[in-house]
């Protein structure tokens, strides 16, 4: 595809010939109220190790100077409001293919869409194209494995068309997997969450290497969700798991819900919901990396979608306790996809420094 980032080949044969793979360490800065500051100054262009510079704000935003930098319209609600991915090593390559702004260094590929809704569209088939676009781009590129996609949308569970609109974001979702022939045992982990911001915005992450996904016994897998959920179900694994730099263990996780089987578990009830979901996060990180305890400095790095910003208090106590200090929390306002539910969870976990043969023992179970 013409506009595909080029290869960067001489750093590409440096790295296959001490077979190495280049994997971006994902961090949270803890910077606040950094919007309507002119922070594009921050010689970003410069950083040849910054993949990503992804802020949270009052709306979705793209910078075409920049396409390192966007700002996605879930507002913060307390802590962290940026996250930045970076490289061992660079250069990054970056640019846009039409609208499709993609950052790229050999091994991974940051890319990302925001596409207008106008009133009347059917939000199915606006999916199904973005999806298409951005699938077809990612497959053309050097890194056409995906490992994590963030998708927001506006009025997520209004009914439109006879579907909830996340039904049909499922729905033309599914098709452009199906159009690009992607099988579900290659979905990339996810989150899918309402926003309050105009707009269907999708970032992801891309490898040349393909990832592990990693499912959650406790759950069914979402893209074998039965009906009625929706006319197609959510393709997305509940985790996904590859290797870092030195060794390290990095395992991204899908937003998570208080969900068991299927089914909703304690509606409209907060408290639960944060200890339901804590256990499947809990169980989570055990499938990707093995016991926490057994791992050297585990640090999460956690993105909490409420429903109900003002509810806040309720939870953060708990979290805080759970996630240990050296974790770093980012509290936003989402609505999450089903009306029931108050609260999602995704979780970046990052384990330096784990043996070769400490990752053939924790293999995810089968089930
Ligand atoms: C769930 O487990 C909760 O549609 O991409 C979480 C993460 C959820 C991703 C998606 C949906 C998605 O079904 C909702």
């Amino acid at each position: 595809m013409s506009g595909a980032p080029a290869r960067s080949e001489g750093l590409g044969r440096k790295l296959r010939s001490k077979k190495t793979v280049q994997v971006p360490m994902l961090a949270y800065d803890t910077v606040y109220n950094d919007y309507g500051h002119t922070d594009e100054s921050d010689n970003a262009t410069a950083d040849c190790t910054l993949l990503a510079d992804i802020g949270f704000g009052p709306r979705h935003q793209r910078s075409s100077s920049n396409p390192r930098r966007i700002v996605i319209g879930t507002p913060p609600i307390s802590g962290c409001n940026r996250e930045r991915w970076r490289l061992s090593t660079g250069p990054v390559t970056s640019g846009w293919s039409g609208d499709i702004g993609y950052v790229y260094s050999g091994d991974f590929l940051f890319a990302h869409l925001l596409i207008d809704e106008p009133a009347g569209t059917d939000l199915a088939q606006l999916t199904r194209a973005a999806y298409g676009r951005l699938l077809a781009f990612v497959r053309d590129s050097q890194c056409p494995e995906l490992l994590r996609i963030w998708n927001y949308l506006p009025r997520i569970n209004e009914q439109e068309r006879g579907l909830e609109r996340y039904q049909a974001f499922c729905l033309g979702r599914a098709q452009a997997f199906t159009d690009a022939d992607v099988p579900a045992h290659q979905f990339p982990a996810a989150t899918a969450i309402g926003s309050p911001a105009p707009g269907l915005s999708v970032h992801l992450l891309a490898s040349r290497q393909p990832g592990t996904p990693i499912e959650n016994p406790r759950q069914i897998r979402a893209y074998e969700y039965p009906l009625p959920y929706s006319p197609r179900p959510p393709s997305f694994a509940r985790a996904m798991r590859y290797i870092g730099p030195q060794q390290s263990l990095e395992l991204a996780i899908s937003g998570t819900a208080s969900i068991v089987g299927h089914v909703t578990m304690h509606p409209h009830n907060l408290g639960r919901q944060l200890h339901e979901t804590l256990r499947n996060l809990d169980i989570l990180r055990e499938q990707g990396q093995g016991s926490p305890q057994g791992l050297s400095n585990p640090r999460l790095l956690l993105k909490v979608y409420l429903r109900d910003p003002g509810r806040l208090p309720e939870i953060a106590p708990r979290l805080f306790e759970w996630a240990g200090a050296q974790s770093q929390i980012m509290y936003l306002q989402g609505a999450i996809c089903r009306r029931a539910l108050e609260i999602e969870i995704e979780a970046h976990s990052s384990a330096p420094h784990v043996s070769p043969n400490r990752l053939t023992r924790i293999e995810p179970a089968r089930y």
